[in-house]
């Protein structure tokens, strides 16, 4: 169906129904429907089938939610940092965690102490849930921190919890806890309840704060017919969701977590990636819809364990998080060797996350598709002019799944929204004569390593703190299997020796692996604007 989504005064609106959004809280919107699928699967891990059913997960995470009020004090509105890989107990600790009127913020599980600290900081976490084989990265992080705050621990494989910490399944079992503590809370849909970090357009990582209003408007918005990328659950049917993507990442949260309990549907959720363990899950639980980034597109387009009989029961893949290159599309479908419903959605961890998604039956792998219902678009030059179809600008986002702000940070805000409200992307996009938007570039300084976030500005940060470094800059370079991968342009000072080897192993400690940067190279100075900000467009047109 080709639609028309140019708007009169050079906005671009979606083509779809409004959508309405339901006056509650995010918990008890993804709970409305329980009574529908009790019995069924909300999540199973994909190597050892230890899972829950929708009605184990409601009633263990309410227990798990009365411990943290009673035994935590956890008050309306305080944080619980959340630092797990995706395990099927996922589901209940967030849960859990909204139920208790807290508000979930998550942590890569691969991040370092040093990582770690900062977000436990800004974040203002009360307690933080991990899985026991993190537990010593974390208490490092807390002491790093100088906080004094409980870690929670989740055992994934009958290992034994550490003396001095507390078990999730202890918490979630206590049959004799007391739970009219849980009568309490009061949140409301404006409330915020989710707070994953971000870099935005420039700087370190900044806590996103998202509403129920924010995360159940983009679980409606992705509900409507032309787009969805799921089925009913009915007595006969339920759709299995392969959940590879990191559920600490919007993306994996939003989209896979929060919007697929809602519907009833099953999560078959992958703690470690192996390509060989993936692929033989996702034809052993028959998995029908797979939500991808580019990385994950290319591995089961080459990898050789890869054949269409693993991928037979696939209906629906979408990819988001970076651009798909046309060509991984279609080489994964010789791979396959049937054409799937292929859809491209775009998000930002700010907007909760979808802002864009292809409609089924559009086969251009390249774009993302008309704006999603209830949401408006403009493309603007750099003196914020509006530009019409074919003129690449930076992209611009009205809706109710944008933020309401960052945290304690109002000059961030002032950066991100214009003055008439609008959100800026950082991300330059072109729409088509019928605003069908391609994103052909970014803007902002973000590297995307992945999919997943590395912001420059931290990388600098670290090499700074290196003894010889006296400036750096950080910058993505084009990567053919990551997207990108950083690159480091450093001064080093007078009468320094050390190599770029040193200076890269100096930066590993600190970092998750994913941020490693294996090139660095020596310059004399940085170039900079009048203000002091690095001028990484000039080291990009100089050096690459
Ligand atoms: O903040 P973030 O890490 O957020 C994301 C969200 C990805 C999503 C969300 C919903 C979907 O349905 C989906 O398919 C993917 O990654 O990073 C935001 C930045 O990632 C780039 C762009 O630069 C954003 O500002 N990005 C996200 N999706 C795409 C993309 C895409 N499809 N094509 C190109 N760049």
């Amino acid at each position: 169906r080709r639609l028309n989504a140019w708007g009169q005064d050079g906005t671009i609106k979606s083509p779809y129904k409004n959508i309405e959004i339901p006056n509650c809280t995010l918990y008890e919107y993804i709970w409305q429907n329980l009574d529908k699928w009790p019995e069924r699967t909300v999540s199973v891990c994909a190597t050892t089938g230890r899972g829950y059913t929708y009605e184990q997960a409601f009633k263990l995470s309410n227990t798990f939610a009365a411990g943290l009020r009673k035994k935590f004090k956890l008050r309306d509105g305080d944080t619980v940092a959340v630092m797990l890989p995706n395990i099927p107990d996922f589901p209940l600790v967030a849960l859990g965690i909204l139920e208790a009127g807290g508000v979930i913020s998550t942590i890569n599980p691969v991040y370092t102490p040093h990582e770690i600290q900062r977000q436990l900081l800004l974040s203002e976490a009360k307690a933080v849930v991990t899985i026991c084989e993190t537990v010593d990265t974390v208490k490092e992080a807390i002491k790093l921190a100088k906080l004094n705050i409980p870690i929670i621990a989740v055992k994934t494989n009958g290992e034994s919890v550490p003396q001095d910490i507390v078990s999730f399944h202890e918490l979630t079992e206590d049959v004799h806890i007391d739970k009219s503590c849980l009568k309490e809370v009061r949140r409301s849909i404006d409330d915020i309840c989710f707070l994953p970090y971000s870099s935005g357009t420039t700087g370190l990582p900044k806590g996103v704060q998202l509403s129920s209003k924010n995360l159940i408007a983009n679980c409606e918005q992705i509900n409507e017919p032309f787009i969805r990328c799921h089925n009913d659950t009915t007595a006969t049917h339920q759709d299995a969701v392969m959940t590879v993507l990191p559920l600490f990442h919007i993306y994996g949260a939003s989209v896979l977590m929060f919007h697929k309990m809602s519907q009833g549907i099953k999560l078959v959720t992958v703690a470690k990636f192996q390509p060989e363990t993936f692929l033989d899950a996702l034809e052993k639980y028959k998995t029908n819809v797979l939500f991808v980034a580019p990385p994950l597109v290319i591995m089961m387009a080459t990898h050789p364990a890869s054949s269409p009989k693993k991928f037979q029961y696939l209906e629906t893949i979408v990819n988001g998080a970076a651009p798909l290159s046309e060509t991984d599309a279609e080489r994964f479908f010789t791979k396959s060797e049937r054409k799937l419903d292929f859809r491209q959605g775009y998000g930002l961890t700010e907007t909760s996350p979808v802002v864009a998604l292809t409609p089924r039956g559009m086969d251009n792998y390249g774009c993302v598709g008309y704006p999603i219902p209830s949401t408006n678009l403009k493309i603007v030059n750099s003196e914020m002019k509006t530009l019409g179809a074919n003129e690449k600008g930076e992209l611009l986002v009205k809706g109710p799944q944008v933020m309401r702000g960052y945290k304690d940070n109002a000059v961030a805000d002032k950066e991100t929204f214009t003055e008439d409200g609008w959100f800026r992307t950082g991300d330059l996009a072109i729409a088509d004569h019928t605003g069908v938007i391609t994103i052909s570039d970014r803007l902002k300084e973000l590297i995307k390593v992945k999919g997943f976030q590395v912001p420059p500005a931290e990388l600098e940060a670290v090499l700074r703190e290196h003894p010889d470094v006296s400036e750096a800059a950080v910058i993505g370079v084009p990567h053919p299997r990551k997207g990108e991968s950083p690159k480091a342009f450093v001064v080093l000072k007078s009468n320094s020796n050390t190599s770029a080897k040193e200076i890269s192993e100096f930066v590993e400690k600190k970092v998750a692996p994913y941020k490693k940067i294996n090139d660095i190279m020596f310059i004399d100075s940085i170039p900079k604007s009048s203000a002091g900000k690095i001028l990484r467009r000039i080291l990009k047109e100089k050096y690459c």
